[in-house]
């Protein structure tokens, strides 16, 4: 076993609303929280709070409570966090959804969650109304916050005057949040994090990432991915920096709110890495108010790290987690220049790791000296979720008797306790940092007529990225074009979820039982390269 260089710190025993703004000063709720990247209008903390508090308010008087979900689907805009945290405060447990989901996608996990309110904004009204109608949520519970005739807006549940609901929360089991992860296996679920899996987070990463007050933060990843949850939204806050809200990725608009907003700190998924590093638009902009950024949510090779970090004149760092962990697990720190980008950094405090052979499922030591060889990554710590929304079993298959939670991803450790990801053992595809699940994408293309049997695995496109790919047995020879099927499973998924290359292939590599053998699949794919 291996754990964290640093002390452990105290992680105190209240909710994330309490343990992030109970005890802000006179000053600090002067301060601008968040600022809307688009226009540029700020929101202060004293604003944040308030709206906060009457969105709890609302709620509870509609009688939203604990015991219920309510579903968000929104993109990064200031309002997102008064809701969100005005949701949690009323006691209610929140399930964020994709934004770019397809009506059948949210239909599914409104229903999975068992949510009963949904919040939504009216550019994405017609998905959400339609999901809701399907999953049985009436009108006036479709919140739609800058309004929409016929539902609840923003407007209407900041014009109560309700008192803030006194609610009891027990921070160790009361279910905060339920963001959806296929972990390693299977279908997306949800995971259940309480109250203290979100404050331990934010305790356990705050002072290794060294968000400071004075720093503005580029909230660009979303809020409804765990990454953009913990690091961005909560973390931000308790830092008393502000954040800078951006609802939709797009080279220009990123690399100009940068400039014109002095960004400091920038969160970003490896893919930006690449922009960042070769696209001839950053030399146009001023990015000189950059002084760190960090990647995370999928593998960032140390050269492309080097060649951002060069071009910028900024520090770059690393982390690593997973939804089950809320997601940090792994960070290189922000004063140490000495750690190899190519690294995922140490083990953040209060956490314990082991590395587990892949063959014979025995513990991998720490070396003395040099590299480990390579192993699954195990990690435990008050970050770890409470399991799976009603799936004990996948709950039990990736938490053990000794509370490890197994990763399914492949790692290895040296003798300073530094980590490198260097494979996954796990089904889970990532594309730009989002997760697809292939045992999703292989239901929905076994429904196609033409299609006898799949497989869908995770290969590399030119820039290093991971892409989805599907080995297709069609039912018969040339009964379908590769781009017929790519386009139909295009018109039935979020974007990130497409399948973007197709091969036909005569028989799909099974075990005895039945288990498509990923691994053969991979293997093929490296000798045809
Ligand atoms: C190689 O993506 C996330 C969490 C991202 C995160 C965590 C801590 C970002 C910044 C940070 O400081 O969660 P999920 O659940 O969407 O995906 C989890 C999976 C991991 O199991 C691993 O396979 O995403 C992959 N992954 C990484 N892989 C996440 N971060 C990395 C990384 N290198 N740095």
């Amino acid at each position: 076993m291996f754990t964290s260089p640093y002390a452990p710190v105290v992680i105190p025993d209240e909710s994330i609303y309490d343990y992030l703004f109970s005890d802000l000063t006179e000053a600090e709720l002067d301060q601008i929280a968040i600022v809307d990247g688009a226009t540029g209008a700020p929101t202060s903390y004293r604003t944040l709070v308030s709206q906060i508090n009457r969105v709890a308010a609302a709620l509870a008087e509609r009688g939203v409570a604990a015991g219920t979900v309510v579903g968000l689907l929104c993109p990064n805009i200031p309002a997102f966090a008064s809701v969100f945290h005005g949701i949690l405060r009323s006691g209610a447990t929140v399930t964020t959804v994709n934004s770019l989901y397809t009506p059948g996608e949210i239909q599914r996990q409104l229903e999975d969650s068992g949510a009963t309110w949904l919040m939504t904004v009216s550019p994405l009204l017609a998905g959400a109304r339609a999901a809701a109608h399907a999953a049985g949520i009436a009108d006036d519970r479709v919140v739609v916050l800058d309004g929409a005739p016929g539902h609840p807006s923003l407007a209407d549940l900041l014009a109560t005057d309700a008192a803030v609901p006194d609610v009891s929360i027990d921070s160790a089991t009361h279910v905060a949040v339920l963001p959806f992860s296929s972990g390693t296996t299977g279908r997306a679920k949800g995971v259940m994090l309480s109250h203290r899996n979100l404050v331990a987070n934010v305790q356990q990463a705050r002072g290794l990432v060294g968000v400071v007050p004075e720093d503005r933060v580029l909230a660009l990843l979303p809020f409804f991915h765990i990454y953009g949850m913990t690091v961005l939204l909560n973390l931000a806050f308790k830092q008393r920096a502000a954040l800078v809200t951006m609802a939709k990725f797009d080279l220009t608009e990123f690399l100009r709110i940068i400039q014109d907003e002095r960004c400091s700190y920038v969160f970003i998924a490896p893919p930006i890495a690449v922009a960042l590093a070769k696209h001839p638009l950053v030399d146009s902009y001023d990015l000189s108010s950059v002084h760190t950024i960090l990647s995370g949510a999928a593998p960032l090779s140390g050269a492309l790290a080097e060649a951002v970090a060069t071009r910028l004149g900024c520090r770059i760092l690393q982390g690593y987690g997973m939804t089950e962990a809320s997601p940090v697990s792994h960070l290189i720190p922000i004063d140490a220049p000495e750690i190899s980008r190519d690294s995922v950094g140490v083990t953040i405090p209060n956490m314990d790791c082991m590395l587990v052979s892949l063959e014979t499922g025995e513990e991998i030591p720490l070396p003395s000296e040099g590299v480990s060889g390579p192993g699954e990554l195990l990690v435990r710590g008050p970050n770890v979720m409470l399991g799976y929304l009603g799936n004990d079993q996948a709950t039990h298959e990736t938490i053990d008797a000794d509370g490890f939670l197994h990763t399914g991803d492949v790692a290895t450790v040296n003798a300073q306790g530094v980590v490198r990801i260097v494979d996954r053992s796990k089904e889970l595809i990532k594309y730009k940092g989002y997760q697809i699940a292939p045992a999703e994408l292989e239901a929905l293309l076994l429904s196609h007529v033409h299609v006898a049997d799949v497989a869908v695995i995770g290969v590399q496109d030119a820039d290093g990225q991971e892409i989805p790919k599907a080995f297709i047995v069609a039912v018969s020879v040339d009964a379908v074009a590769a781009e017929v099927l790519m386009e139909w499973v295009a018109e039935r998924v979020a974007p990130h979820k497409k399948v973007r290359v197709v091969e036909f292939i005569d028989v799909i590599p099974k075990s005895a039982s039945g288990k498509i053998l990923r691994k053969d699949l991979r293997a093929r794919e490296v000798a045809g390269a």
